[in-house]
This record gives structure tokens, sequence and C-alpha cells, in this order.
């Protein structure tokens, strides 16, 4: 592919972000035989767009993580992609869904990192031991694509459908837990819609954060000091409508709420 069809791509995802439309998936017509490799280049120039615009990465954040989704996909390792500083909620905020397409939210378990860890071959001990610390999170996910319908490649030149986050508001350190018993429930207008723990993800939130390391290694990019990490969803990803008022209870950690508005 030439750059040009790379950019032409990423601009392609960028409008319909924008433009908070759904489109059709890349490899149903753009690109049919788009690899995993071209969609990473892809997503390249997406965060680069961003970035030219003047936005800030908060941090790269982990999808795919559960066994589950990595068998339905048919895949065997998770994907990343990155939030930007405009894609954050404060915690107890709103929502409004005219600036998306078709929100989904789940709730996850982010890590604050305290040094670079450059992989590869980086375990989850080793990112443990440079966590500064662990906050509950419910991230928005938003993929650009009609119906959520999509392949591993489309997924990830779409920055991995990352669309806003609310992270909690209390830090805690990563040694006060064992993260893979953490409990989650995800609560939509006062009935639990979903909920699991910590193991849920690679079978230690930790291990989503080395992995990522590992993958970064392969471009010769590092976690780094300050990144704030998304480990990927604890629980399944519900649809969400108007009204809703969402809440993530977090066992120790915290909880993390929003309202959907108009
Ligand atoms: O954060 C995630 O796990 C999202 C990955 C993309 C899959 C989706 O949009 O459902
Ligand atoms: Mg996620």
């Amino acid at each position: 592919m030439s750059d040009q069809e790379y950019k032409d791509i990423a601009n392609y995802l960028v409008a319909a972000e924008v433009e908070k439309r759904e489109v059709v998936k890349v490899t149903a017509n753009i690109k049919p035989d788009l690899s995993v490799e071209e969609a990473y280049l892809v997503q390249e120039e997406l965060v680069n767009l961003k970035l030219d615009e003047g936005r800030r990465i908060v941090g790269p954040k982990m999808g795919l993580t559960s066994h589950a989704k990595m068998k339905q996909m048919g895949i065997a390792e998770p994907i990343y992609g990155y939030v930007f500083d405009y894609m954050l909620i404060e915690n107890g905020g709103q929502v409004p869904l005219h600036e998306l397409i078709h929100p989904k939210v789940e709730a996850e378990i982010a890590f604050v990192i305290g040094e670079d860890i450059e992989g590869p071959a980086v375990t989850g001990a080793q990112v443990l031991a440079k966590t500064k610390y662990v906050l509950p999170a419910l991230e928005i996910i938003d993929s650009r694509y009609e119906n959520f319908n999509f392949t591993l490649p489309d997924v990830i030149a779409d920055n991995a459908s990352t669309s806003r986050v609310v992270f909690g508001t209390t830090l805690k350190s990563p040694q006060q837990f064992e993260l893979d018993l953490v409990g989650a429930t995800l609560t939509i207008n006062g009935e639990i819609k979903e909920l699991g723990a910590g193991a849920a993800v690679l079978g230690h939130p930790a291990h989503s954060v080395a992995m990522l390391a590992n993958m970064l290694a392969r471009k010769g990019e590092k976690v780094k000091k300050g990144d704030v990490i998304l480990t990927g969803g604890i629980t399944s990803a519900v649809m969400l409508k108007y009204g809703d008022v969402v809440s993530g209870k977090f066992d120790g950690l915290g909880e993390v709420t929003f309202t959907v508005t108009d």
C-alpha cells in the first residue's frame, strides 16, 4: 500500500467519527485484503491526524482481551489503540449521545505507569513493579462501522473503537490488590447488566499491559512513564441509550458513574 492509501483510509475513519456517522468497513470494498500490519499503519496515520489537530495521547488501550472475544474473532492476541484527551469525561459527568454513533460501555481497570516498560519478554510481575496506581474506569466504545460489523484489521484501523473514557477518582497502589480477583459490576438504571472479575482480562490485567509492551516493542516503541492504560473489558460491552444512568462498581477500587444525555 502507498502512504497515500494509508492516509485516505485514516481520513475515511476520522471523518466518520467527526461527522458521527457509520461507514462500511474498510475490508468490504476499499481494501479487502487489508492485513493486520497494514491496519496498524492506518491506525498510526489516524493517530498522527489527531496529534496534528493538537490532540494529546492519554495512553494506549488494550482491546479484545477476553478469551471469549478472542475466540469469537479467531485471534491469538488482543489489539491496541489510543485514548486521547478529548475523549475524557469526568467521573459523574455526562456523555452526550449526539456526539457519538452507537456507543457501548464496558468496565475496565486502568494502570498509571510509573516507569517506562520496554519489551520484548515483559512479564506481569514487571508491569506491577513499574505501575504507580490502578484505578477503575468505564470505557465507551463506538465503532465507526455499521452495526459494529468488522474484521480484525478493520477494528485495528479504527483505533480499536475507542471513543470516550470515564476514569474513577481514587488512585490505589497495585500492591494493595489481587487484581485478578477484583470483582466489578456494570449497572444501568439500577439494574446489574454485566459482572466479572479482573481475571477476565488475560488472566490478570497486568498481563494485558505486559502484552502491550511486547507488541509495541515490535515497532521499537514502549509503554511510557505517565501513560494511563485501559487494560481491557472485565465485562461485556452494553449498548447505551438516552437517559441511562451508568455505574461501574469495583471491589476496593471504587465507583465510576456517568449519565447519557441527548
Ligand atoms: O475496547 C475494546 O475491547 C474494543 C475493541 C473493539 C471491539 C468492539 O468495538 O467491540
Ligand atoms: Mg475496552
